[in-house]
């Protein structure tokens, strides 16, 4: 090979989940740009600014290479045997001293981007025997998998919206333009949606604030944060009045559809109007409009999740879907026949062995496949007698991530030993004892166990690592292999040489051949999809759209769509009391919700100066009128105060918001004390985390209400 050329390689963007293909071109070791590659089956040559910075992760000098021990609050570079002796004696003598609920975990969001991860973290909490799990679902997504547990009997078996194909594509509580997209895997998002609309099909975005996408969509309308669950009460309400409910082929493949109509009795057009903001005639209109379309998708995303009804939103969104015939059929919501079927080869253990088997010690939130509330967590290590004594995050950054992020600050600080899988020293890391780093992105192979299953084309690709590692340097999984060892060293002589042989890749390989495009050997030859083979695919294996699945697919026992849960029914009491009693002070008279944008990732990647530069960012958005009416005409810096704390940042006027919410990105407020990082912390903004209440939740499932959050806004 002539040193003088640089190298191309190809791999999928490890970010978001959106999986993008890239194309890096290199040079002895030195990135030389970083390009969308145009030859990728899926992503075309799409590509968002984020995965440039890929290499600035790569070559940052505050990024950690060796494991750090903190002695008087100075950081000690320590050697990797020692540190992973170190943190196993110390969480198993944590253990033995206080039991099984005194080690607690949170993973991050970068887990699930990391199959290696995926792969191997489970034998760490086996051998410690985890029962207090948190992680980022919980602020997040959970309400997706709440209701996938129940209709469909599977938590992983989500409804992916068929955008390629439909001719209506109702958009809740969701920015795909900026986020490019979210359980919903579709690289190049805003392309997509042009060609939908070339093909003469229609976007429409319910959301509180005009946002990127609501400006290229059809319509726009604005809804009251929090109150969603109503809107899709009052679409199935004209639905079913006015007879347009046809499930067709899916007909006999669904029961419970009765609760349905008797549910909606309540909830016309003009009965919700007023608390959504929605004029009764619009909300009629979108009814109608969806039902008559030839082929409509309903998808709502964070905004919907995390609120106090999200589960209930959920559910609605996938009634919805069913009822109008657009389930399991091209346009519409369909499940994915993925190359690696995660959802079979965890099988279900039937719908109520997930939920509720066990509760938070303090406030009784329930736990949801294995994992506890992330809202819980400060309380578990705060007031629990019997609570969390050591902690682990790995892949996360809670303290910005979760809501009250001082009192998470406090607990952590009050823990007997905390370690931290993570590559930099950030907001939550700085509290731990040991901090182990991973190898990163571009050091690393990369093969999408969860976002191919949730992508809206069945695609399969491998990518290998960019650069080796220095030989010292651990991956992930290994840190996981190599702690579980330590805890709990393997005696049975065949589990010990499985243990051996077991490699992300070796598991991939299995995984692929047992899996629907693998077919089972014959004369010692696979017939189907390997690894090996999906190596030369360079730029990706397309394995064609999504296609009718159903009822085969469903895990409910009697393979039928549930589709009125008990629990959801339930819960519509709730909500009604929800709406009798709104328990807010008066004094905090506006709603606060988030915003995504396009050159951030969540809390981490604002080490990047090419993804920080320009102006502050970490702005308040407010209608005009709002400015007018709280006194703030000509304010540039504000106080927003809610029940838990304060933080003051810059405000932005904007006409994009609805009168009374405002809005305010989240993953900013680098100028904790002790971080290293340095750009970051010289372009901070606020946490977002600080002055959102942990007490405000979807009770049922659990998952935290980040979005219509009470606060109030003063000038400073
Ligand atoms: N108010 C509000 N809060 C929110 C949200 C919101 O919209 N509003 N969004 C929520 C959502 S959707 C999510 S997903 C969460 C995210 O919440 P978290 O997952 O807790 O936070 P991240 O910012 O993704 O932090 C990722 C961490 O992983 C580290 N990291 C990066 N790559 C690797 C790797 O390869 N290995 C390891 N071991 N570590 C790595 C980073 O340094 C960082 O510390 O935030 C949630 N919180
Ligand atoms: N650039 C970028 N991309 C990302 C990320 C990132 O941090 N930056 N994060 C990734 C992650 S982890 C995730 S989970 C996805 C999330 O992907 P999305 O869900 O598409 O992203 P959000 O921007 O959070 O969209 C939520 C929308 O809901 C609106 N909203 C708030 N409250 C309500 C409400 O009560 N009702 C309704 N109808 N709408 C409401 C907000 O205004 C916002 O437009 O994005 C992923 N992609
Ligand atoms: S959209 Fe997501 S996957 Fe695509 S390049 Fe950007 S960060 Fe990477
Ligand atoms: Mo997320």
């Amino acid at each position: 090979m002539n040193s003088e050329q640089p190298e191309v390689h190809y791999r999928t963007c490890n970010l978001c989940e959106a999986m993008c293909g890239l194309e890096i071109e290199h040079k002895d070791g030195n990135v030389l740009s970083i390009k969308g590659d145009k030859q990728d089956t899926f992503s075309n040559g799409f590509i968002c600014p984020k995965a440039v910075a890929l290499q600035d992760i790569y070559n940052d000098p505050d990024r950690l290479r060796q494991p750090v021990k903190r002695v008087n609050d100075e950081w000690q570079k320590i050697g990797w045997d020692e540190a992973l002796r170190e943190v196993s004696q110390r969480l198993l003598s944590i253990k033995k001293k206080y039991g099984n609920k005194s080690v607690g975990i949170y993973q991050g969001n970068p887990t699930v981007h990391n199959y290696g991860t995926m792969l191997f973290m489970r034998n760490l909490t086996k051998a410690l025997g985890i029962r207090n799990k948190f992680s980022a679902t919980s602020v997040d997504q959970l309400p997706h998998h709440m209701a996938s547990q129940y209709m469909f009997g599977h938590n992983l078996l989500i409804p992916i919206p068929d955008i390629d194909r439909t001719d209506f594509f109702l958009i809740i509580g969701a920015n795909p333009v900026v986020s490019n997209g979210s359980l919903m895997t579709a690289a190049g998002m805003p392309g997509r949606l042009r060609d939908l609309q070339k093909r003469g099909g229609k976007v429409v975005v319910i959301d509180p604030r005009k946002t990127e996408t609501a400006a290229k969509a059809d319509q726009h309308l604005f809804i009251k944060p929090g109150t969603d669950t109503l809107l899709l009460l009052g679409l199935l309400h004209v639905i079913v009045r006015e007879n347009t409910a046809n499930p067709g082929r899916l007909a006999g493949h669904i029961q419970g559809l009765e609760s349905i109509d008797t549910l909606t009795v309540d909830f016309s057009p003009e009965d919700v109007s007023s608390q959504t903001g929605i004029e009764a005639d619009r909300i009629r209109q979108l009814a109608q409009d969806f039902s008559k379309a030839t082929s409509a998708v309903c998808y709502g995303r964070m905004g919907v999740s995390t609120q106090q009804y999200g589960t209930l939103c959920q559910w609605l969104i996938n009634v919805l879907n069913i009822v109008t015939g657009n389930f399991d059929r091209s346009g519409g919501a369909l499940f994915n026949t993925p190359a690696v079927d995660i959802v079979k080869l965890l099988g279900s253990k039937g719908t109520l062995h997930k939920y509720n088997r066990w509760q938070s010690g303090v406030r009784g939130l329930p736990e949801f496949d294995g994992e506890l509330p992330s809202v819980t967590m400060a309380e578990e290590i705060l007031e629990n007698e019997d609570g969390i004594k050591a902690m682990i995050t790995s892949a996360g950054n809670p303290v910005l991530s979760v809501p009250n992020g001082k009192k998470l600050e406090e607990a952590f600080r009050k823990l007997d030993f905390m370690v931290s899988v993570d590559i930099y020293i950030n907001e939550t890391t700085r509290h731990a004892d040991i901090i182990l780093p991973p190898t990163t992105g571009l050091e690393t192979d990369h093969y999408d166990l969860i976002f191919n299953l949730f992508a809206v084309r069945n695609v399969a690709k491998y990518s290998p690592a960019l650069f080796s590692p220095d030989k010292s340097a651990m991956a992930d999984w290994q840190i996981f292999k190599a702690l579980a060892n330590h805890i709990k060293p393997q005696k049975n002589p065949l589990k010990k040489l499985m243990d051996r042989w077991s490699t992300p890749q070796r598991l991939l390989d299995l995984a692929l051949k047992m899996g629907s495009y693998g077919r089972w050997h014959k004369g010692f030859r696979w017939k189907g999809l390997t690894l090996a083979k999906l190596k030369r695919r360079t730029h990706g294996l397309d394995l064609g759209p999504l296609s009718p699945s159903l009822p085969h697919r469903l895990f409910t026992k009697d393979k039928k769509i549930n589709m009125a849960p008990d629990l959801f029914l339930e819960d519509i009491e709730r909500l009604k009391r929800g709406l009798v009693e709104t328990g807010v002070e008066q004094k905090f008279d506006l709603l606060l919700i988030g915003r995504r944008q396009l050159r951030s990732n969540n809390s981490w990647m604002h080490n990047s100066h090419r993804l920080v530069k320009g102006g502050d960012r970490c702005t308040l958005m407010m209608h005009p009128a709002d400015v007018r009416k709280n006194k703030l005409n000509g304010a540039s810096n504000v106080r927003i105060e809610s029940q838990v704390g304060s933080i003051e940042v810059g405000l932005e006027e904007s006409e994009d918001m609805l009168q009374g919410v405002v809005s305010l990105p989240h993953g900013w407020g680098h100028n904790r004390r002790g971080i290293k990082m340095k750009i970051a912390a010289e372009h901070s903004g606020q946490s977002i985390n600080d002055i959102i209440d942990h007490s405000l939740v979807d009770t049922l499932s659990g998952n935290a209400a980040v979005n219509g959050v009470p606060v109030r806004v003063e000038a400073v």
